[in-house]
């Protein structure tokens, strides 16, 4: 059961779409009253256990943490980063009461969780205005199903989205691109797409491409595309100030930009140079962001990821010009740790002064803040839609919970470190606990240079999670898949995502379609789990164990209950694996994962890429007796439960 308490004077997220009783008093919290906040305490008791907050640092047991909604752009996050990309303002309580809080605000939120052994939840919510949703129910899995439901119908990408991706920060023309198709399928390793980022840009302008990189983009993407290969472009949020650039004089003359006080349009710097932000809560302005998008999808273009939508801002017309940055990049070094929150202090006075147009509600951008990511995501999904009349591919750097009906998310600049994998691991169950279905990190990492080991035993956990994509920074190695010497173990461990596609597809459209989740965590079916982060649930069949530390050969691994051990070097092979705790030996070019007593797993033949895969060619793996094959057409809207069909041993 999910109710609603109202506290002054809501802004409409649209995060919650269902109809929803409203109460007038939270059942479970006490509320005290500041000059502006709002704060909400709950006792826990000691063998409770706390969850959600998605896009979060900290373990899955939130439990000692203290957690700020406000979406950042955390370059180089670490342990104790209080705030990364995303908001999620969502708690599942588990113990000796269950349920479910979601403090709809996009205003900054502090979240103190037993901080410094205090034994309370602590919610400071910075402008006393929100929804606060709760949630009964008896099981936590249970708690997040029905937040699911309540915000509606998971984005559902096409068939290709599900297909493992390059990406790097760095590549420049249409040779760049060549090469990187050229140095997978020369090694027989499949590939479906390969990000842009902006240096395909002119001038780091939205909706434009180099000339002298991409003289005709629509021909070179039919040419890629005859060969297996979308191309996936970056969209900044910033459109830079340009007078002649029909984006640019469209949305100032028809009032699509955030204000500042005076009236006139906010100037910030980020890649482009100085820009304006689109205002995103703005209907109109997200509509008319949305059409821009035909560029890109007349070239034949039908997937994006959206960034610095925090927004990031590198300085504003209030705190100067390039100058100015190389001095603080200075300051920075000399002065480290008080420098950093100088900056922030600088960077709060941007975002304080500039405004939106919520369609006729005049709201100052700090109050609102971590929607805007989201409503960027939301003028995507919402453009593509009706350009394309089908399902496209997006995924975005920011976002709010029920930006999730619109687009998928992943998590930003991490860095090729082991913590990072782990990291990777955990946001995959936290992200599927408030609706962000199709996620993912950059496999092997953003930051710092990767090693061999690192990015085979990271590709070894992405084949699990729906978007699969191989991405680092500009200053990086090389960081394909071909980029490490011999290719043989590469090839293994993204073959086996392509294997495992009937599957994986098939589990999350099930998944999207019954406001399901399709990661969870091992304790979310069986509670004897309790405390293990490092083994999910994917889907209703599987349970992944990954390694996820330097130069371990093996792992231990709890099985709740018998199950079937499948150990992928090529070839599947299927043991028994009985209850108890297994020491698990995992070669570099090997994938060790298990089937549930009962289940069964659909696989498929070895392919190259999603537009060979073939539903009537599959083999069942596991003990159970029938498995219910979600299929379709791989990118139209026609997506219902319908198209289960029952498979049988
Ligand atoms: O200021 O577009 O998180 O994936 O490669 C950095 C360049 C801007 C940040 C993204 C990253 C991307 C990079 N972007």
């Amino acid at each position: 059961m999910i109710t609603k308490t109202v506290y002054g004077d809501p802004i409409k997220t649209d995060a919650v779409t269902a109809e929803v009783e409203t109460i007038p008093e939270t059942r479970h919290f006490s509320v005290k009253r500041g000059a502006r906040s709002l704060t909400f305490t709950y006792a826990l008791a000691p063998e409770d256990t706390v969850y959600g907050l998605g896009e979060a640092m900290g373990r899955l047991n939130k439990r000692g943490g203290r957690y700020v909604s406000f979406n950042t752009d955390t370059g180089e996050h670490e342990e104790t980063t209080p705030s990364l990309y995303g908001s999620h303002n969502f708690l599942v309580i588990s113990g000796r009461e269950t349920f479910g809080a979601f403090f709809d605000t996009p205003a900054r939120t502090v979240f103190e969780i037993d901080w410094k052994g205090s034994g309370l939840i602590r919610v400071e919510c910075e402008t006393g205005d929100l929804s606060l949703f709760e949630i009964e129910n008896s099981t936590a899995y249970g708690v997040c199903r029905e937040l699911l439901a309540a915000v509606g119908p998971c984005y559902l990408p096409p068939l290709w989205a599900f297909g493992y991706g390059q990406s790097r920060f760095g590549y420049r023309d249409e040779a760049d691109f060549r090469a990187v198709a050229d140095g997978y399928q020369k090694n027989g390793i499949p590939l479906d797409y390969i990000c842009m980022d902006i240096d395909y840009m002119d001038k780091f302008r939205d909706f434009s491409f180099d000339k002298k990189g991409f003289p005709d983009i629509a021909a070179f993407s039919a040419e890629m595309g005859e060969r297996g290969i979308r191309l996936v472009p970056i969209v900044d949020a910033g459109i830079k100030i340009e007078p002649g650039d029909p984006v640019y004089e469209e949305g100032v003359r028809n009032g699509y930009f955030c204000r500042n006080k005076d009236g006139g349009y906010f100037r910030a710097a980020v890649w482009p140079g100085m820009t304006h932000f689109p205002d995103f809560l703005n209907t109109s302005a997200r509509e008319w962001f949305g059409r821009q998008y035909r560029f890109y999808t007349d070239a034949g273009i039908e997937g994006f990821w959206n960034d610095m939508n925090e927004p990031a801002i590198f300085y504003s017309q209030y705190t100067k010009g390039w100058k100015s940055v190389l001095w603080q990049l200075a300051m920075d070094v000399l002065f480290g740790e008080k420098r950093r929150e100088q900056k922030e202090r600088g960077h709060i006075r941007d975002l304080k002064s500039f405004s939106h147009n919520m369609d006729g509600r005049r709201l100052r951008h700090y109050d609102v803040h971590n929607l805007f990511g989201g409503m960027m995501t939301r003028a995507t999904g919402e453009g593509l839609r009706k350009l394309l009349g089908h399902r496209y591919m997006l995924f975005s750097r920011s976002s709010y919970i029920g930006a999730n009906r619109y687009g998928g998310v992943w998590t930003g600049d991490n860095t090729s470190k082991w913590e990072h994998l782990m990291l990777n691991v955990r946001h995959s169950q936290e992200l599927n606990m408030c609706g962000f279905l199709y996620s993912g990190a950059d496999t092997g990492g953003f930051n710092g240079n990767c090693t061999r080991e690192l990015l085979l035993r990271w590709l070894a956990f992405s084949v699990f999670t729906p978007l699969m994509r191989n991405h680092t920074g500009k200053l990086t190695r090389a960081q394909e898949a071909y980029a490490f010497g011999d290719t043989e173990a590469f090839r293994k461990v993204i073959s086996l995502r392509y294997r495992l596609l009937p599957y994986i597809y098939s589990e999350y459209m099930k998944a999207a379609l019954t406001s399901d989740m399709y990661i969870k965590p091992l304790e979310f079916v069986y509670p004897e789990a309790r405390g293990i982060e490092d083994q999910i649930l994917v889907g209703d069949s599987l349970m992944a164990a990954p390694i996820v530390q330097e130069g371990a050969p093996e792992r231990q691994v709890f099985l709740p209950e018998d199950m079937t051990e499948v150990r992928y070097d090529g070839n599947f092979h299927c043991s028994p694996a009985p209850r108890g705790t297994r020491t698990v030996h995992m070669a570099l070019d090997e994938v060790v994962f298990f089937i549930r007593k009962g289940k069964l797993l659909p696989v498929g033949p070895e392919i190259q890429n999603t537009r060979e895969y073939d539903p009537e060619r599959l083999t069942l793996l596991g003990d159970g007796e029938s498995y219910g094959l979600y299929t379709d057409d791989g990118i139209g809207f026609d997506c219902t439960m319908e198209n289960v069909r029952t498979l049988r041993k």
